[in-house]
């Protein structure tokens, strides 16, 4: 009895740090850009048209699998287009999680702004009153990060540190434009000590010459004379660094498996009001921990049965016992 209470005490305890840990990570803001040109009213058509788009993007039923989702709504003028990008090593947990957080945001971050974009670690999410499909922009909405640290001498001891980056970094938005996904990353040892790590996406929308000639120009933008750096437009964006800032597990299994926990047309489980995986992961939990329990009381059910049963037995014997004595 006291193992099956120290069973049950276990089972909780391991729901409990599941949610919690589902729900503990918020996705890492980088920068956005919403030009204040043009606006909207917030009793507008463009307004609610928007609000639709928002929250078709972060639906449930939203493509997380292949991390990238176009959705347009409404009509010229009042048509809003909109997309997300997640970066391509994301399992489609983390994609969802990061979608719904950034549209949670947008209207604080940019309030009646019509165009918008917003980076994140995790996540790309864009919409414009324009149409920015199967388009490259790379006008504006420009973000450039660098770590902070020079080459040190150990660096430039590695023959043309910023030559091998550029040629790695260049490789891989061959391999990006080509790929449907427009993703890829690269992984070169300079020295025994020093591995440089590249990684390059475009949204797919983008036609295999527009994504490279868009990762050509952001790789020709970035820092270079720095230990990391990164560079976004809308369209596309690069980065590299000396330490796997990416997930290289998901990378070497190249076509994600079919997502299991994330039906692409089948109603949602969960309430379409919570967003974030912690839903999942407790419909998870419920699903293993339901039916040990189950279990567990049909065995003690049982006990009971035959324990009764044989006590039954044990006492009418000796009944029998004198009847065949007298
Ligand atoms: C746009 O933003 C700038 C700076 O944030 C501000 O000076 C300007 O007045 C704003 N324009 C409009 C039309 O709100
Ligand atoms: C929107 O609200 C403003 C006042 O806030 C009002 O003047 C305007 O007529 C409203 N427009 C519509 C389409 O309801
Ligand atoms: C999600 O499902 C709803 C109906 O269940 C549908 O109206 C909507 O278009 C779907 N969205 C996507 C992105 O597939
Ligand atoms: C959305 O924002 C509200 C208020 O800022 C917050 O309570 C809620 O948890 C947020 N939802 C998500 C999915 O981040
Ligand atoms: C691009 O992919 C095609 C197949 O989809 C392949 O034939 C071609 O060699 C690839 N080109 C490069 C430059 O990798
Ligand atoms: C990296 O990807 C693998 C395979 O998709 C996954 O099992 C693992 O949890 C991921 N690691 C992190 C830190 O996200
Ligand atoms: C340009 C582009 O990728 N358009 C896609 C937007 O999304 C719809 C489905 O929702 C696709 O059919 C389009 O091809």
């Amino acid at each position: 009895m006291s193992s099956f209470f120290s069973l049950i005490t276990f089972l909780f305890l391991f729901s409990f740090l599941t949610s919690f840990r589902a729900s503990a990570q918020d996705p890492y803001f980088l920068n956005h850009n919403c030009p204040n040109s043009t606006t909207y009213s917030s009793n507008s058509t463009y307004f609610t048209n928007l609000k639709t788009l928002l929250s078709s993007l972060s639906s449930p039923n939203a493509s997380y699998s292949t991390g990238f989702q176009n959705a347009t709504v409404g009509q010229a003028p009042d048509r809003v287009t909109g997309l997300f990008l997640c970066r391509g090593d994301l399992s489609p947990e983390v994609c969802r999680n990061c979608v719904a957080f950034s549209v949670n945001e947008t209207l604080t971050r940019c309030p009646n702004q019509r165009e918008a974009v917003f980076y994140y670690e995790e996540c790309i999410l864009r919409y414009s009153h324009k149409n920015i499909l199967s388009t490259t922009t790379t006008n504006d909405g420009e973000f450039i990060l660098s770590n902070p640290n020079n080459i040190s001498p150990i660096q430039k001891q590695i023959n043309q540190f910023t030559g091998l980056v550029s040629s790695n970094m260049n490789q891989a938005a061959i391999e990006a434009a080509n790929r449907s996904r427009k993703f890829s990353t690269i992984k070169t040892e300079l020295t025994e000590l020093q591995t440089l790590y590249g990684l390059v996406q475009c949204t797919p929308d983008l036609s295999r010459e527009n994504c490279m000639s868009c990762l050509t120009s952001s790789i020709n933008r970035m820092p270079l004379s720095r230990i990391g750096a990164r560079q976004f437009w809308p369209s596309c964006n690069s980065r590299y660094e000396l330490y796997a800032f990416y997930n290289e597990t998901a990378i070497a299994t190249p076509p994600p498996p079919p997502p299991l926990r994330f039906p692409e047309s089948t109603p949602p489980l969960t309430s379409p009001s919570l967003p974030g995986k912690s839903g999942n992961s407790n419909v998870l939990v419920v699903a293993i921990v339901v039916p040990i329990i189950v279990a567990v009381l049909l065995l003690i059910a049982g006990y009971c049965f035959f324990a009764k049963r044989a006590k039954k037995t044990y006492g009418t014997s000796p009944a029998l016992d004198d009847d065949k004595t007298t």
